[in-house]
Order: C-alpha cells, then sequence, then structure tokens
C-alpha cells in the first residue's frame, strides 16, 4: 500500500471530524446570515458491518439507512483505524490514531496517555452547544455493561441516558450456540418477545428523540449510540422472521483456505469455532435480524428530525465502528485486518447543503461518492460554497 493509500484508507475519522468542525465553523457564518447553527445527530451503531441495502446487499433489509444515504454522502471505502470498539471509537472521538492514543484494548482509558484532549462531543460543548450522549458512544461492555456508564467520558456531556431493556434483563433466556465463550464474544441470539420499545435500542431511540424535542430551540451534538448488531443477537421475533434460514447461504469456505494465511491472521479458532452450517445460518439470521431491527430505530430518529422541522438545520453522521465477519475465512466477527472486519459503514448528510444536490452530477450517483477522503474534500469544499 503505497503512502496515499494509507492516508486515503485510513482517514475516516479525520474525515469526519474534518466535516463536523465544519458545521462548528458554519454557525459563525449562519449567525451572520442571521440562521440558526447547524445541529448535529451522531449515529453510532455496534459492530455493524456493510451488509446493508445501500451497499447492495441483495437480502439485508435497511430501508431507514438506506433512505439516510439517499439524502446524503455515502462512503465506500470508509475503513477503521482498529477493529474493536473501544480503539475504534476512541480513535474517531479524539482525531488521534491509536498509536497516539494507546488505547489497543478494551479497559484503557484515553484520558491514562492524554488527560487534557478534547474529544469531538466536547469541542461543541466548549462552544456553546449542548453536548448529550444516549447509549454506547465510548466504549461499553455489551452485554455487561448495558445501562451502565461504561468507559465513558464525563468532560464529553452535558447529559448522559443509560438505557437498559428487556434484553438485558431476560439475558438468560439467551440461546448461545458457542457456550464456551461469554455472551459478549458468543454466537448468541434470541427471538425476543414484546415491542421495539421495550428492546434497550429501542429506548436508546426514544430516549434520543426527547432530547431532540428538549433541545429543538438551541443548538445541539445529540449522540445516539446503538448497541445491535452486537451479540448477542437479541431482537424482536418478526425481524427474524424476515430471513428465512433456507435463504441463508455461507461465504466460500474451501478446505484449503487457511494454508496460505499466518495463524495470527485469525480471530477464530478452530474456524467456525466448529459449528455446524446450521448453527452458522442461524447466526448470520440472527446478525440480519439485529441489523434490520436496529434500522427500524434509526428510522424513528429521522421521522422525528422531520417531525420537529429540523431536517434542514441538522447533520447527520452515522457511523459503524468497525466491520463484522460472518464465516469468511472461517472467521466470525472482528479483531482481523481482513476487509470484512477492517470496513465500516458510514454516510453523512449535511442539513440543507445535503438537499441543494437535485440532480446527480454527470459520472456521479447522488448520495454515493466511491473515496471517503476524495468525498469529503468534494462536500467539505462545496458546503463551504467555494
Ligand atoms: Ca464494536
Ligand atoms: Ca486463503
Amino acid at each position: 500500500m503505497n503512502d496515499q493509500q494509507t492516508v486515503c484508507r485510513g482517514s475516516i475519522a479525520a474525515a469526519l471530524l474534518l466535516l463536523l468542525l465544519l458545521a462548528c465553523v458554519l454557525p459563525a457564518q449562519a449567525q451572520a446570515a442571521k440562521k440558526k447553527p447547524l445541529n448535529v445527530l451522531f449515529i453510532a451503531v455496534d459492530d455493524l458491518n456493510n451488509d446493508l441495502g445501500v451497499y447492495g446487499h441483495k437480502s439485508v433489509k435497511s430501508p431507514h439507512i438506506d433512505r439516510l444515504a439517499k439524502r446524503g454522502v455515502r462512503f465506500d471505502r470508509a475503513y477503521c483505524q482498529f477493529p474493536l470498539c473501544s480503539p475504534s471509537r476512541t480513535s474517531l472521538l479524539t482525531g488521534l490514531r491509536p498509536d497516539t492514543t494507546r488505547v489497543y484494548d478494551l479497559q484503557k482509558h484515553f484520558r491514562a496517555t492524554l488527560p487534557d484532549v478534547v474529544t469531538l462531543p466536547q469541542l461543541f460543548k466548549n462552544n456553546g452547544y449542548f453536548s448529550a450522549r444516549v447509549g454506547k458512544i465510548f466504549h461499553y461492555g455489551v452485554p455487561g455493561q448495558i445501562g451502565t456508564s461504561g468507559l465513558d467520558d464525563p468532560a464529553s456531556w452535558d447529559t448522559v441516558v443509560n438505557p437498559r431493556g428487556r434484553d438485558k434483563d431476560e439475558e438468560d433466556k439467551v440461546i448461545n450456540l458457542t457456550p464456551n465463550r461469554s455472551l459478549g464474544s458468543a454466537l448468541a441470539y434470541l427471538e425476543a418477545d414484546g415491542t421495539d420499545e421495550e428492546q434497550t435500542d429501542g429506548m436508546v431511540a426514544t430516549e434520543t428523540i426527547r432530547l431532540l424535542e428538549a433541545s429543538r430551540d438551541k443548538p445541539f451534538f445529540i449522540a445516539a449510540g446503538f448497541y445491535r448488531p452486537h451479540c448477542p443477537y437479541v431482537a424482536p421475533k418478526k425481524y427474524f422472521a424476515m430471513y428465512p434460514l433456507d435463504q441463508i447461504t455461507l461465504p466460500r469456505d474451501p478446505a484449503d483456505d487457511r494454508t496460505d494465511t499466518p495463524a495470527h491472521a485469525h480471530f477464530t479458532n478452530p474456524p467456525h469455532w466448529g459449528l455446524s452450517e446450521a448453527d452458522q445460518k442461524k447466526s448470520i439470521q440472527a446478525y440480519y435480524a439485529s441489523i434490520t431491527f436496529m434500522d427500524a430505530q434509526v428510522g424513528r430518529l429521522l421521522d422525528a428530525l422531520d417531525r420537529l422541522k429540523l431536517r434542514d438545520n441538522t447533520v447527520i453522521v452515522f457511523w459503524g465502528d468497525h466491520g463484522y465477519a460472518l464465516g469468511e475465512h472461517g472467521d466470525w466477527m472482528k479483531q482481523t485486518l481482513f476487509e470484512e472486519s477492517a470496513r465500516a459503514a458510514a454516510r453523512v448528510r449535511a442539513g440543507k447543503a445535503g438537499q441543494r444536490e437535485k440532480q446527480p452530477r454527470p459520472g456521479r450517483v447522488r448520495g454515493h461518492l466511491s473515496d471517503a477522503r476524495a468525498a469529503c474534500r468534494a462536500d467539505f469544499a462545496r458546503r463551504a460554497g467555494r
């Protein structure tokens, strides 16, 4: 990989940060024009890979994320800085690489290395914005720390909300296909009874909407952190019914696949943790069901922005903290450098500026730019009116 590619692929955190910093600069311009400053709704999703309709997946249903992408910019080459929750989240939220934050695991807090660093939400807070978090933005053990503040950064927020839904209270009902692994890193699922709103992610949406309603008259940076599709894959049973098992296909799995890769390239040992193909399909079904359930909660947020007439004045950032393998090369989950684990989902939509582009430019599809760095630069310049 040459230097240019390295910068390009590693630049999503910096790119998003730049765009958001622009949102911070714009208020001054907007105020000069007697307009309201731009708000920010920052949506983070845990362990979401690119298996979404908007990225061309043939069976995953993600209509709300898709409509967000159509209104804004889809980043096709967004790669996380480190394929694990806390190092990736810390990197994005501080704008610094993991070799600067020294956060490589799920225990160390970045302030131990960088006590005075200003985080993204903190920057907005320091500039007069109301800064609030619902759910998982900085690292949080899932499902162990659901309902707590996890490894939070209190300096970043004016207000925090830590929902705890029936998925947490009914953990004893979860079926663990890999019983030697704890629920935070297991192929485990529950076809849940009850409503979306009773699940932790349903509560994340409800509480975020409550904050939007209360904050509509002041500039805000509100972060909604969804827990699914992180395992255990818990979603109301109607979402499982959308993915019949006989329509789930497994990745190609040649018997000699790992002969050309070193052992440390893989996370899952032995391959597939020895699971049968039937259990692998069940895991994929449950992961897809969790995506569609989370997507419905994203839809509630988008509807709320429209209802509150905040759509034109709010930058929406949608971001997955890293990718997720579903059996490719015998691997599951994250913590490898293969494409499925390292590539993340990312979209940005910026208020009226996003609406201005009514017609696709020649050679370019609206809402689709293939290179994260170039896309952000292009949008950056256009939004700045250059
Ligand atoms: Ca994660
Ligand atoms: Ca191979």
